[in-house]
């Protein structure tokens, strides 16, 4: 029998969230310009999809459609990456704002599966939104990734296909987000869960948050899966060493799918394995 081929890694950079504070993070990129240096590092490292989250002047998240607008653009210009915008937000912003996220004309966003406790918070995305918002991106010709934060999430994720069917593209991707307080733990035997649990055919990538971002990274190459690294994620690199750029963290894990013998995919590879059109 022949051995069954894995695909090359996937590298997702998701280099801001809505979560960190640039004061604290001063290497964290929040203005355009920061984002678009970062998005060309990255892409030089390895990386072939980002994972937008954009701040306003004050650093703070914001889901402003212009703002959205003006990051795809700048993006598109600079470097080949696929554009994936958040609908996650932040834990503040409402499912209107949420769904107008998909007006900004992304080739991908990331979808939810359910609500899960945030650390002292709650990221809020019950069905109906969930399914509202999946209906708007086969409308729209978005390609989402399901981000599955626990494993009721994947029988949800089974629930979304069965009642409305295939995404646009046609192939299901998922994202594993590990280690979130409140959400599976960033370990083996969760991640082996979860990847045993997605449906026929789906393609997966896991990130680990915090200090679960190296076990995770090393399980999800052994297991097959591919990955999304960056400073949404994790602000150390080492312990007590801080992240200097989100570059690094692509560059280490673009080193380790290497050693794996699944060097990273380029993007137009991972358009034709995501199921993303191209631009021209
Ligand atoms: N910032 C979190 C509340 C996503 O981008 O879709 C949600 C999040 C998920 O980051
Ligand atoms: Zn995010």
């Amino acid at each position: 029998m022949l051995p069954v081929m894995t695909p090359n890694t996937l590298i997702t950079v998701a280099p801001t969230g809505a979560e960190s504070d640039k004061a604290a993070v001063p290497a964290l990129p929040v203005t355009l310009a920061e984002l678009v240096a970062t998005a060309v590092a990255c892409r030089a490292a390895g990386a072939a999809v980002i994972h937008v989250h954009i701040r306003d002047d004050h650093a703070q998240p914001t889901l402003d459609l212009g703002r959205l607008k003006d990051t795809v653009r700048a993006l598109r210009e600079s470097t080949d990456l696929i554009v994936q915008l958040s609908t996650g937000g932040a834990v503040t912003d409402s499912f209107a704002d949420r769904l107008a996220v998909l007006d900004a004309t992304p080739d991908a966003c990331s979808l939810t599966c359910g609500t899960v406790n945030f650390g002292d918070e709650v990221f809020a995305n019950p069905w109906p939104f969930i399914r509202e918002l999946y209906a708007r991106t086969k409308d729209a010709g978005v390609v989402p990734e399901f981000e599955l934060f626990d494993l009721g999430q994947v029988a949800t994720l089974h629930r979304l296909l069965a009642e409305l069917g295939p995404p646009h593209g046609g192939h299901v991707h998922c994202d594993l987000v590990m280690g979130v307080p409140g959400g599976m733990p960033g370990t083996v035997p969760a991640l082996a869960a979860a990847v045993a649990a997605l449906p026929a055919g789906a393609t997966w990538s896991a990130t680990g948050i915090g200090r679960t971002t190296l076990p995770v990274l090393l399980g999800a190459l052994a297991a097959g899966g591919h990955l999304r690294v960056g400073m949404e994620d994790t602000t150390s690199f080492a312990r007590g060493r801080p992240v200097t750029g989100n570059a690094e963290l692509v560059e280490r894990a673009a080193a380790v799918a290497g050693l794996a013998q699944r060097p990273p995919m380029l993007p137009d590879e991972a358009r034709a394995f995501l199921g993303v059109s191209s631009r021209n």
